[in-house]
């Protein structure tokens, strides 16, 4: 089977430098003899805090060897959060249009093993838009990856209208994925186990819940959004979001079908270690909206289990889709 790691992600130096250049988190910080990448505030705290950056998180040699030793055929990169969240001064668009050079030229350099996103500025909707516009006709870049928040507005703001026209009328796709976390004050106490576990899923969760209520999904129906770690935890809330919505008027003003019909419409990736929660997604979009990914170079990075859950979950038919057919057809890919 074709192999395909559709969550996996990589920082240009040039990029990390950037943020290096912060004072504030989420920054990078120079100490105990290497990189520390802090994006929590408990993390700052705590001697050698933060994650430990090597080469994996910026070098494609690094990249494709991983993939060797796992078994991935092809990977489609993307850069990490923060993304250019911290950056929305007019330099934004411009450091789009660098980074997105630099993730273009990955596919000639690596013989199409590592295809790449591209990343949209924050500085404003219309420089978003044109630079979505530039990535759709980019031949070596296959869709956009975003925050849960879009040039700093929540999913469901009507400024962002002009987006979802541009990525509807492109077909590009975009992978929405978390980085501020949610009820980070009610998750303190335990390290970053509970911002990572739950903030992350549940800033997921809202974000894509509000695409739903606000009406987006059902005004653009031909948006193709692929959402992190199995849609948070929409598959499991799916039927509750259905019952509060029914009971509720107001809710039906802006959304006139059950949030589910609109829900089954996403692609969800497949990091989520159990054939549990595979299930689950499963239920909500079926296989063929399924993506394999691994989180690499994250420390959540576990391809074995996710694989091992893949196989449990799946008969052979519907894991072909989610090791690969899914990817293939979402972003246009040919085989490496
Ligand atoms: O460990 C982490 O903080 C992360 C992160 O920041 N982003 C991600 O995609 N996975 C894990």
């Amino acid at each position: 089977m074709h192999v395909i790691d559709a969550h996996s992600h990589l920082y240009p130096r040039s990029y990390l430098e950037l943020l290096k250049t912060r004072t504030e988190i989420p920054r990078i910080g120079d100490h105990d003899g290497g990189e520390h990448f802090v994006i929590f505030r408990g993390e700052e705290a705590i001697p050698g805090g933060g994650r430990r950056l090597d080469e994996s998180f910026w070098d494609v040699t690094a990249k494709v060897a991983y993939m060797d030793r796992v078994g991935i055929d092809q990977t489609i990169v993307s850069l990490g959060n923060p993304w250019l969240d911290p950056f929305d001064g007019p330099e934004s668009a411009d450091w789009a249009r660098r980074l997105n050079a630099e993730l273009a030229s990955l596919e000639a350099e690596t013989d199409g093993r590592v295809v790449a996103l591209g990343v949209l500025p924050t500085d404003r909707v219309e420089s978003a838009v044109e630079v979505a516009r530039e990535v759709a006709a980019t031949q070596t870049l296959y869709g956009v990856i975003g925050s849960c928040r879009v040039c700093g507005l929540e999913l469901d703001d009507e400024r962002l209208t002009p987006l979802w026209e541009e990525l509807e009328s492109s077909e590009l796709p975009l992978f929405v994925h978390p980085h501020h976390g949610v009820a980070l004050d009610e998750l303190a106490g335990y390290g970053n186990s509970l911002p990572l576990a739950l903030g992350f899923p549940f800033e997921t969760t809202i974000a894509v819940t509000k695409l739903v209520f606000s009406g987006v999904l059902q005004r653009f129906p031909k948006l193709r959004i692929m959402v992190a770690h199995g849609g948070g935890t929409l598959p499991f809330l799916a039927a509750r979001l259905d019952v509060t919505w029914r009971s509720d008027p107001e809710a039906q003003v802006k959304l006139d079908s059950a949030p589910s019909d609109q829900l089954s419409s996403l692609y969800l990736d497949a990091v989520l270690y159990h054939p549990r929660a595979l299930h689950a997604a499963a239920e909500l979009v079926g296989p063929r909206k399924m993506l394999f990914g691994t989180d690499h170079p994250f420390f959540n990075a576990d391809p074995r289990t996710t694989l091992d859950a893949v196989e449990a979950e799946f008969a052979d038919g519907a894991r072909i889709h989610v090791l690969g057919g899914t990817a293939l057809s979402l972003f246009g890919l040919n085989h490496a």
